[in-house]
C-alpha cells in the first residue's frame, strides 16, 4: 500500500473533513468492477431457488425465481472472495487508509441492490447510531456497480451535517425505527442534498455522522451500490449496542498496519489486551504463568 497517500489530493481531505463526504466518479477501474458484478450475479442466480429473506439475502416482497427482487446482500466480505479482496486489500481498502491518513479497522459490508421500477427508498438517517464506536471517525465506502443517474435514487447526502445533531432513530412508540422522524425530516433543507451519481465505478464515502439516504428507483435498471465500512485502528465498535457484534466473521480485522490496542475512554488511556473475539480468550492464570 505504498501509494495509499497518492490516491487523493489534500483538496480531497479537506473537503471529507470539512463537508463528511466524497464523490470520486470513476475512482474504481472497469475490470475490478466487472469482476465486483460477476459475484454479485452468482448472488442474483441463488436467489432465484429463494422465497423469503434470509440471513445472507433480504427479498423484496415480491421476488420470485423469474424476476429476482433483492433488496440486499449481507456482508458480502463474508461471502465471497472477490467482495473480501476489494474490501481487505483492494481500491476500498486503500481508501479508507487514506481518508483516515493510517491503518483502519474494517467493520461491515453489504451489497444495495436497490431493484429497478419501485426499488425501495433507504429513509434518511445517520449510521454511528446503528454501531456506535469510541470515536466519530467510521466511514462508509460505497461503489456503484453500474451507472447509476437521479432517476435511479442514487445516494443523496447532507453536506456538513456530520458535524450537527445526532437525531433519535426512534419511533413514538418506543422501537427501533433506523430512520429520522418526520419531524427532523421537516428542517431539513433538501435544496442542499447532493445527489451522488455517476458511471459505473464512481464512488461514495460518508462519515458515519452524516445525513443520508435515497429515494425509490423508479427506472427500468438496478442501482447496486457496494458498502463497506471501516473506522480509524485507534477506534472501537462499543459492545452490546446495535449492530455491534453481528457484523461478520471479518468484522475487526485491521488493513495497513496494526492496531496497538490503545483506547481513550474518559480522556484516560487504556492499553488493552489484544483482541480475542475469534480465538477466545485465555484465562488470567495462564497468560501470566506465560509471561514469569
Ligand atoms: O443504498 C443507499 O442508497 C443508502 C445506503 C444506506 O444508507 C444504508 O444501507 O445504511
Amino acid at each position: 500500500m505504498s501509494s495509499v497517500s497518492d490516491l487523493l489530493t489534500p483538496a480531497d481531505l479537506e473537503h471529507y473533513e470539512h463537508r463528511g463526504y466524497l464523490h470520486l466518479e470513476g475512482f474504481v477501474g472497469l475490470d475490478t468492477v466487472s469482476e465486483l458484478k460477476q459475484a454479485a450475479q452468482q448472488f442474483v442466480e441463488l436467489s432465484r431457488s429463494m422465497e423469503e429473506s434470509g440471513r445472507l439475502l433480504d427479498l423484496e416482497p415480491n421476488h420470485t425465481s423469474d424476476e429476482p427482487r433483492i433488496r440486499r446482500l449481507n456482508s458480502p466480505v463474508d461471502n465471497h472472495e472477490t467482495f473480501r479482496d476489494f474490501a481487505l486489500e483492494g481500491a476500498a481498502a486503500q481508501l479508507a487508509c487514506a481518508i483516515l491518513k493510517g491503518p483502519v479497522r474494517y467493520h461491515h459490508s453489504k451489497l444495495n441492490f436497490k431493484w429497478s421500477d419501485g426499488g425501495e427508498e433507504v429513509k434518511w438517517h445517520q449510521d454511528i447510531q446503528f454501531w456506535p464506536h469510541t470515536d466519530f471517525s467510521p466511514l462508509t465506502i460505497g461503489v456503484y456497480l453500474d451507472d447509476v443517474d437521479e432517476s435511479m435514487g442514487p445516494m443523496g447526502v447532507m453536506p456538513g451535517s456530520h458535524i450537527g445533531p445526532l437525531y433519535d432513530l426512534y419511533l413514538d412508540s418506543g422501537e427501533w425505527g433506523g430512520a429520522m422522524s418526520s419531524t427532523d425530516v421537516e428542517n431539513i433543507d433538501f435544496d442542499d442534498m447532493v445527489w451522488l451519481t455517476g458511471p459505473a465505478g464512481s464512488v461514495t464515502v460518508h462519515n458515519c455522522c452524516m445525513i443520508h439516504g435515497s429515494v425509490p428507483n423508479d427506472s427500468p435498471n438496478p442501482r447496486p451500490l457496494l458498502l463497506q465500512t471501516y473506522s480509524r485502528a485507534d477506534s472501537y465498535p462499543i459492545a452490546h449496542i446495535g449492530a455491534n457484534g453481528v457484523t461478520g466473521q471479518l468484522s475487526g480485522t485491521v488493513i495497513g498496519g496494526k492496531s496497538d490496542q490503545c483506547v481513550v475512554v474518559d480522556g484516560r488511556e487504556i492499553i488493552g489486551a489484544p483482541d480475542w473475539s475469534r480465538a477466545g480468550a485465555p484465562t488470567i492464570f495462564g497468560s501470566q504463568q506465560e509471561s514469569v
